[in-house]
């Protein structure tokens, strides 16, 4: 393992790339600020900044439904974001790329229309005892009003799902399993493919969570055979209010709206309405254009870069943490799973996460503490929270060692 950055194994200029994150080159506290609460959100760079002035500035109108320049303008960058995204995750169909207000909303939309459709009393819904409370609330809110049953696929010490189990839950009556792709909580990869053929045996439907996994692994949706996926703008380099629901374009068309308004329709009577063809069924009203535009630029970020080229580097950084934090006495790593994205969550038993939390802030380091809204993962795991660093691209092995010298300090005043 190496001390520097240089002796790090990848393929790409940190120092350039950090130069694209303005926000990075700040002192926080009088310390330079060490970013490592990027599964909370990413930063983002000046391209997608740039791309949100230069929208507001240059093209702003409102979409679909202008014939002047300004709207033809903005409509194409929109619509460019659309066919940007069915390439980054693989769809088969631009028809099938809906855009959102993110994650959360992707899979309420999901719950809300496909499930108010398809679910009845004594179906069953199965979920990962890992998923975020964005990927439980939604279903069980349904599955309360259709009186359907959730099962929850257990995990071991490590946070990995038992496969043997999760094949055993599934029957005739497992109408859908909804699991993260990449755990926020955990960084467990979760074996999707593999998830989907078995669902699929039985006739269930899929729903990803990728909000944790679009920045760092391949999206191949169409290849998994995935039915739905969700992620959100600002955890890929993007702007916040933005996030993607990916729904086979057989299951989005047997779907009734989600919501009612402009855009969504194809004729309107005093006594009724017929509705649009796909994607536009699902995005009532204005949306959120500036936002949608500007995510194109953070996948082209990603692209540049390379998704392979990124997915090593923060390994290798998410390495060089074990090795650093794995001497601190009296620190217990959450999720140690084999296959990870760069998050690593860690616990003291006498240090509290949230004290923790206050100190790395006051040296300038910024992690995430708490539950991760993940809270039934976190009474599995019999913890009340953790504390979580999470690596994105810009990231060095400096900034690690800030995290290592800030941790010695917590465990000094506390013992
Ligand atoms: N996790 C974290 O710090 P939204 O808020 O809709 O963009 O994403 C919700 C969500 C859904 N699933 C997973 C796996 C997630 O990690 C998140 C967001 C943040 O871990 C905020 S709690």
């Amino acid at each position: 393992m190496g001390t520097t950055i240089q002796t790090l194994e990848h393929n790409l200029d940190i120092a350039e790339i950090r130069r694209q994150f303005p926000v990075l080159n700040q002192q926080v506290n009088d310390k330079p600020l060490v970013y490592l609460d990027n599964a909370a959100t990413t930063q983002k760079p000046l391209a997608v900044i740039d791309a949100l002035k230069n929208y507001y500035q240059k093209d702003n109108a409102n979409i679909h439904r202008g014939i002047h320049t300004l709207a033809e303008r903005a409509t194409a960058d929109f619509e460019k974001t659309r066919d940007a995204v069915k390439t980054f995750i693989g769809a088969e169909y631009r028809e099938e790329i809906i855009f959102t207000k993110g994650t959360t909303e992707g899979i309420n939309l999901v719950a809300q229309t496909w499930g108010r459709a398809n679910l009845k009393e004594g179906d069953e819904i199965l979920l990962s005892a890992m998923e975020h409370h964005s990927n439980m609330v939604p279903w069980q809110m349904i599955a309360h009003e259709k009186k359907a049953l959730i099962k929850i696929i257990p995990i071991n010490d490590a946070g990995e799902l038992l496969m043997d189990e999760y094949e055993q839950l599934l029957n005739s009556r497992t109408k859908l399993v909804a699991v993260v792709h990449a755990s926020n909580a955990l960084g467990t990869i979760n074996p999707i493919k593999q998830i989907v053929q078995l669902a699929h045996r039985h006739g269930a439907v899929v729903l990803i969570d990728g909000a944790q996994s679009t920045s760092h692994l391949d999206i191949a949706v169409s290849d998994w055979s995935a039915d739905f996926f969700v992620f959100s703008g600002h955890k890929v380099y993007g702007p916040t209010g933005v996030g993607v629901l990916y729904g086979k374009r057989a299951l989005l068309e047997a779907m009734p709206p989600y919501q009612g308004g402009g855009e969504m329709i194809g004729e309107v009577r005093y006594d009724g309405f017929t509705w649009n063809e796909l994607p536009y069924k699902f995005e009532a009203g204005t949306p959120n254009i500036a936002d949608v535009i500007a995510l194109k630029a953070a996948l082209d970020f990603i692209d540049v870069l390379g998704k392979q080229n990124i997915r090593s580097y923060e390994n290798s950084l998410l390495q060089y943490a074990y090795s650093k934090l794995e001497h601190l006495e009296g620190l217990r790593f959450i999720g140690t799973a084999k296959e990870k994205v760069s998050i690593q969550s860690f616990v003291f038993n006498d240090i509290h996460h949230q004290d923790l939390g206050i100190i790395l802030d006051k040296e300038g380091i910024a992690i995430r503490t708490g539950h991760h809204c993940t809270q039934p993962l976190m009474g599995r795991l019999a913890i009340t929270g953790t504390s979580r660093a999470s690596f994105a691209v810009y990231n060095t092995i400096e900034e690690i060692d800030r995290l290592e010298a800030g941790l010695k300090k917590a465990i000094k005043l506390f013992r």
